[in-house]
């Protein structure tokens, strides 16, 4: 299988991602070779929130990884024998004998970051770490406020939800959740902050939120730049998903 490394989806040359051509795979396609090189393989959709947690986090810890990327609405029918819930993220981790794929964005990163120690995310001390992990847990229900604000419901549920963070943040003093550096908490939260140019996109002037320096400091990170998308691109992706032909290709040059 002939491997290249491309970076035309990338705003940076951070990113330790390796793709075949970063097509999304659809029905019909042929079940991918497990790679040779023994190098974790990510499927992923490339509009996935959960999915951006994983490369977040593989990018931020600079473990290559190769992406398999997977058109969600004609889903390939070897997708089940990888994940039985049809869904991504799911990672394989290629050099152990099966091998085994795991599911779930928050098990796969606590996965990687206990795996990789290089660059750790968690919270080393348990008390702090339980903590990260209650805050990323409660931002479920933000998640879910977000999805219904960008469907044109209310806007205030997603705004009261991100004080939430905007208040612990301020409690620590420190530029990220992480410290002075990007944590585990800044990196699971970020898909839907990045989103909030979306909603901005969406809602014109009812958009009412002030934002954080904390949004600003995020947009410089290497990891966040490596996978960052303009709302223009989610925008018409979600055009094109409403129309019922989503369009998982819109990034792919030659598409
Ligand atoms: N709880 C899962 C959610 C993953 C998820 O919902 N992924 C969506 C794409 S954003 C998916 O695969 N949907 C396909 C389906 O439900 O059939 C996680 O955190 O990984």
């Amino acid at each position: 299988m002939g491997i290249t490394v491309i970076t035309c989806i990338s705003r940076s040359n951070q990113s330790t991602h390796i793709m075949s051509n970063g097509r999304h795979l659809a029905k019909g396609s042929s079940t991918p070779d497990v790679p040779e090189d023994g190098i974790l393989r990510l499927y992923s959709m490339r509009f996935c929130p959960f999915a951006q947690r994983v490369h977040l986090v593989l990018d931020a810890k600079q473990i290559p990884y190769h992406s398999t990327y997977i058109n969600l609405t004609e889903k390939p029918e070897w997708l089940l024998d990888k994940n039985p819930q049809g869904k991504v993220p799911a990672l394989e981790i290629v050099r152990e004998p099966g091998p085994p794929v795991l599911t779930e964005s928050l098990l796969i990163c606590e996965y990687l970051d206990e795996q990789y120690p290089l660059r750790p995310l968690y919270p080393r001390d348990p008390l702090k770490k339980v903590q990260d992990k209650l805050l990323i847990e409660r931002f479920g229900a933000v998640l879910g406020a977000f999805f219904k604000a960008s469907d044109g419901g209310e806007l205030e549920p997603f705004w009261s939800g991100l004080d939430i963070y905007e208040r612990e943040l301020s409690r620590r003093g420190t530029d990220f959740f992480g410290g002075e550096q990007t944590g585990i908490l800044d990196y699971m939260i970020w898909p839907w902050c990045e989103r909030l140019e979306l909603l901005k996109l969406q809602r014109g002037k009812d958009y009412n939120y002030d934002e954080t320096p904390w949004l600003e400091r995020m947009k410089r990170d290497p990891a966040v730049m490596a996978f960052y998308m303009e709302a223009e691109v989610q925008a018409e992706f979600l055009r094109t998903r409403s129309l019922g032909q989503p369009n998982y290709n819109l990034l792919v040059k030659d598409a």
